[in-house]
């Protein structure tokens, strides 16, 4: 099994002590990182399925989400900004009622080494929780709202409407995540939608600049 491979199944097993060594193991031997991290988010869809199926409960889904989180900690200082920051600060923060954070993480990383400072909620952030954070910190220029539920949906509408209603100005609104579609982000009123954290950055930048 290559280590990559291994990386995959010891994440989808929830092996949390084992999976930060494999990473490391897989590195040294020439893996780029964005391929690691593919492995991971793929082991993810694995262990999604398994749930959908009855075949493994929300312990062994949170088991293996912690897996990899310690993965992903390894990989970062790779992926991470020179700390070169120029485009603002952003805030972000997976919406009210939804506690799925992987995803929201890896945008977030990805968005900072587009060049942002990074200002993380957290998940289960109410929509004021938002508003309080803009008002909070200095020149914020962008806001990132992830969700990962339908049943979180109506809580990313608010989220964005409530940040709108707020009279502040001065930062575009982005959102995504699974059941998040372009059409949806529209209709709620978002500036721009992202289905991933690369695009995500891309499509960060380019509304702060634009
Ligand atoms: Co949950 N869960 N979960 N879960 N979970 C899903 C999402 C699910 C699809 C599993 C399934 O049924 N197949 C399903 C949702 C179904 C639906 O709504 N349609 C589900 C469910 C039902 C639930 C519970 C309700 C289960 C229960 O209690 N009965 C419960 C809800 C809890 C809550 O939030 N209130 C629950 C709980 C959990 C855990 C806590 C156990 C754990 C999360 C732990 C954590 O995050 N720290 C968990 C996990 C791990 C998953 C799966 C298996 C993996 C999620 C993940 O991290 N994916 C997931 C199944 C799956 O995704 N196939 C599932 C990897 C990650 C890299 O992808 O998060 O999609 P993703 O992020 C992507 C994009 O979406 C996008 O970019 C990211 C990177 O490329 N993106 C953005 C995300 N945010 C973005 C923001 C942007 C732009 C792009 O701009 C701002």
């Amino acid at each position: 099994m290559s280590k990559i491979a291994e990386v995959k199944a010891k994440v989808e097993a929830g092996k949390t002590k084992l999976v930060p060594g494999l990473v490391q193991e897989a590195l040294d031997q020439g893996n780029a990182a964005e391929d690691i991290l593919q492995a991971m988010v793929d082991s993810m869809g694995v262990v999604g399925d398994k749930f959908s199926t009855g075949e493994i409960f929300v312990p062994e889904m949170l088991i293996a989400a912690k897996a990899m989180s310690k993965g992903v900690e390894v990989l970062k200082p790779l992926m991470a900004s020179d700390g070169a920051s120029s485009l603002g600060t952003c805030v972000i923060g997976t919406v009210a009622g939804d506690l799925h954070d992987i995803g929201k993480n890896l945008v977030s990383m990805m968005i900072e080494s587009a060049g942002f400072n990074m200002v993380d909620l957290g998940v289960d952030v109410p929509a004021n929780g938002f508003v309080d954070a803009i008002k909070a910190n200095e020149n914020v220029t962008l806001v990132a709202c992830s969700g990962l539920l339908t049943t979180t949906m109506p809580a990313l509408k608010e989220a964005v409407e409530t940040i709108k209603a707020s009279g502040l100005t001065g930062f575009k609104v982005i959102v995504g995540g699974a059941p998040v579609t372009p059409e949806y982000a529209a209709e709620i009123g978002a500036d721009g939608y992202a289905p991933d954290a690369g695009s995500a950055a891309v499509k960060s930048k380019e509304l702060v600049t634009a």
